[in-house]
């Protein structure tokens, strides 16, 4: 095992509210990760460097031990499956819910029910636990649109403001659970390079305090 340290960063919304908590633990990236078309980057320190992913792809780098750590939405390692992976901090960034939504007014419908939504393990997971029969159908964005279009009864998506679901005539239903991001690690590194990546998430946790 060598003795570098990668860290995959969710690109997005995330990113901004994740620089901030690197540097608090001495990591400062060689160049500023917005304007640059790179993907992977040198930081301040000579044996870590930044990998900058799709949101839903961080999960996958880090449990192939091909990044030591990661940062990602609670929604995306739970619909990823947490096997490999350890989950040493909460960062409480890029806070918001996941619901379910239908559209304003309708009634709830009894018995079988169409649920469109990209995150298709947590959804069956949810409607099993409360023994409602739903047929899940996967979509990989603009949610919204589908129980205006008839594709689907209701939808599980992120709500934050509410204002997107408001803006398309649906309203949000139930609570599925609260989503912040997370610190992750690769759970042999978290092993074989304790003393590299300990004192970072120390730091890291320090800073979200
Ligand atoms: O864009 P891409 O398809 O690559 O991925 P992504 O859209 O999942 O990435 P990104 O960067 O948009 O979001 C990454 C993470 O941010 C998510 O996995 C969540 O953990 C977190 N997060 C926090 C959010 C929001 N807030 C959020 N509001 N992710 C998405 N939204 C969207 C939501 O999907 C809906 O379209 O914003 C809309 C709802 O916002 P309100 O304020 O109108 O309710
Ligand atoms: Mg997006």
């Amino acid at each position: 095992m060598n003795s570098n340290i990668t860290i995959a960063l969710s690109k997005g919304r995330i990113l901004d509210d994740t620089l901030p908590l690197l540097a608090a633990a001495g990591i400062v990236p060689e160049e500023d990760l917005r304007k640059s078309r790179k993907l992977i980057f040198g930081t301040n320190r000579d044996n870590v460097k930044l990998v900058v992913l799709r949101a839903t792809d961080v999960p996958t780098y880090v449990q192939h031990g091909v990044a030591d750590l990661g940062v990602a939405g609670k929604d995306v390692l739970m619909e990823h499956g947490s096997e490999g992976l350890y989950e040493p901090l909460d960062l409480r960034i890029a806070t918001c819910r996941l619901m379910t939504a239908a559209i304003k007014g309708v009634e709830p419908k009894s018995g079988r029910i169409k649920v469109a939504t990209k995150f298709v393990n947590i959804a069956k997971r949810y409607y099993a636990s409360r023994g409602i029969q739903a047929d899940i159908i996967k979509l990989y964005g603009g949610m919204e649109l589908a129980p205006l279009m008839g594709l689907a009864d209701e939808i599980v998506d992120i709500v934050d403001t509410g204002n997107t679901l408001k803006a398309n005539g649906l309203e949000a239903r139930d609570l599925i659970c609260h989503i912040s991001s997370r610190l992750i690690a690769n759970s042999a590194s978290m092993k074989m390079k304790h003393t590299m990546i300990q004192p970072i998430v120390d730091l890291i946790a320090k800073a979200v305090d």
